[in-house]
């Protein structure tokens, strides 16, 4: 069985409650698009065990992207003016929840360190894979044929855009492929059916907001989320189990 699952974001609790659920054996494959570190706290715990694992292929996602530059790259996306502005990548990559996974770098060896550096430098932006003769392409944001010059402006390069750009609703995919994809939340799709797997033209969206609060509260309403993956062979959707009710979401 193949399986899909995007963006954890540190969040180990809801990592463990999908591996779980769906029981890997040495026969299936699970591909993770990206967005392991950062936010919570366990990124680079669960980012290890990633690549501990046979069976698991990783995608780099923009967070890894940013790591990367901050603190691998000696420099390189220090100073772009596009994406980031004069803004700073170590800034926009703590603005975007990455001190924690800074803090936790600083304490382990430098041997490890090195050994994700390197595993996360070699990694691709975009996987094709064919299940029971249908055809999925595997991003974190955006497929590389939707890059045209006029996103030169914005992205350095084409891999900075895959991991980055954010498609919209009225995007066209193109291509005789189904996008699997995360980098935002379904919830800002789908408000009625929060915190689900969401389907449109050519496309599946699977980020599910693991990132974010593990209860809603009275000032950040949908700002909560949960852990979602998808079994390409038969469609079938795991989500990690919560303390809360998501009420308007068990309609289906
Ligand atoms: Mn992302």
């Amino acid at each position: 069985m193949i399986y899909v699952m995007s963006d954890i974001h540190g969040n180990m609790r809801r990592f463990n409650s999908i591996m779980k659920q769906i029981n890997l054996t040495e026969n299936d494959t699970l591909y993770i698009l990206g967005d392991v570190i950062d936010r919570y706290h366990d990124g680079i715990k669960i980012l290890r065990k990633i690549m501990a694992m046979d069976n698991v292929k990783m995608l780099l996602g923009n967070h890894e992207y940013m790591m990367l530059q901050s603190i691998y790259y000696n420099g390189i996306g220090m100073d772009s003016k596009k994406l980031h502005g004069n803004y700073g990548i170590l800034r926009l990559w703590y603005d975007n929840g990455g001190y924690v996974t800074h803090n936790y770098l600083k304490h382990i060896k430098k041997s490890i360190r090195a050994e994700i550096f390197e595993y996360l430098d070699a990694l691709p932006v975009s996987i094709n894979l064919t299940v029971n003769d249908k055809k999925f392409k595997l991003v974190h944001a955006a497929p590389e044929e939707m890059y045209t010059d006029y996103y030169s402006f914005r992205y350095r390069d084409i891999k900075e855009f895959v991991v980055w750009h954010r498609l919209h609703k009225h995007d066209t995919i193109p291509g005789d492929y189904t996008l699997i994809y995360g980098h935002t939340p379904t919830v800002n799709f789908q408000d009625d059916v929060p915190l689900k797997i969401y389907h449109r033209d050519h496309g599946i969206n699977i980020d599910c907001g693991a990132g974010t609060a593990e209860k809603p509260d009275l000032f950040h309403c949908f700002c909560f989320g949960r852990l979602a993956c998808l079994r390409l062979d038969d469609m079938k959707e795991f989500y990690s189990e919560e303390d809360y009710k998501i009420e308007k979401n068990e309609q289906t």
